[in-house]
């Protein structure tokens, strides 16, 4: 029984039917995340899972990261309505397709899958050797679906508070990096970046952490340079959802 499994059972507000079902839908997730992390593979595509709570700055990341020319990169969207996510991006040039999850809280790899063959369909990969997956705003539920991403980045932006690490470890433990966004935020709120890497450090020590702020073209630039590091070395993220 892995980790998952054995919380399931655990769980006391569970039924033994609940958790059949349950299981049954990550276990198809994982199948799909699988055969997606494949065909990424395939086309020559570096993949990155982008989770966070809702309004943390992942789309303005991802806006600012369009002005790099090193970093060609489309977008998939999940929210729960709107395209406004999409049409923020395709307004920088970015190819991007959004989902709508209804009253879904997170991606499950399916859709992904939908949004992936359009995006293929557009030819938007011809010239892009990233797709970044802009997750529904959400610390926890995403943290349990597999999109078949070489990279998992969870952002933490400084208005949130500096002491969620330990309050939501099973989003920061599928994280191949932490994000601390809005970071120009930092003394307005008292925040303590420390409190996050001692956190950090006790939960997956081996994580790298950076400080972002769309005011801050470096910091923008370092943590692009990370990512373009990572493909380069074929790192494949290790995580099991
Ligand atoms: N001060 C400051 N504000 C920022 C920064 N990044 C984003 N914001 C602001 O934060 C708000 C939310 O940003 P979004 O990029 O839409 O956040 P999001 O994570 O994509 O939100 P959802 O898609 O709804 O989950 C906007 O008002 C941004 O202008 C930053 O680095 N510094
Ligand atoms: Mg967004």
């Amino acid at each position: 029984m892995n980790n998952r499994e054995s919380s399931l059972n655990n769980n006391p507000n569970l039924s033994k039917k609940n958790i059949q079902i349950v299981e049954k839908i990550l276990s198809k997730n994982d199948q799909k995340a699988k055969e997606l992390r494949e065909n990424y593979k395939n086309e020559g595509l570096y993949v990155i899972n982008l989770m966070s709570s809702p309004g943390s700055g992942k789309t303005t990341l991802l806006e600012n990261l369009s002005q790099f020319e090193d970093f060609k990169f489309c977008v998939v969207e999940g929210d729960l309505q709107t395209n406004r996510d999409a049409e923020r991006l395709i307004k920088k040039g970015v190819y991007a397709e959004q989902i709508a999850t209804g009253e879904a809280c997170h991606l499950e790899a399916a859709m992904v899958e939908k949004a992936y063959e359009k995006l293929k369909t557009q030819g938007a990969f011809s010239n892009a050797d990233y797709l970044v997956i802009e997750n529904v705003g959400n610390l926890v539920c995403p943290a349990s679906y597999d999109l078949g991403a070489a990279l998992n980045i969870v952002l933490l932006s400084v208005p949130e508070g500096d002491d969620k690490v330990l309050k939501y470890p099973t989003m920061f433990l599928c994280a191949d990096a932490v994000v601390i966004s809005k970071s120009d935020m930092i003394d307005y709120f008292g925040f303590r970046v420390s409190q996050v890497e001692e956190d950090m450090a006790k939960l997956k020590p081996e994580i790298p952490i950076f400080l972002t702020s769309s005011k801050d073209k470096k910091s923008l630039e370092t943590f692009k340079d990370f990512i373009i590091n990572n493909k380069k070395q074929g790192y494949y993220s290790r995580h099991s959802f």
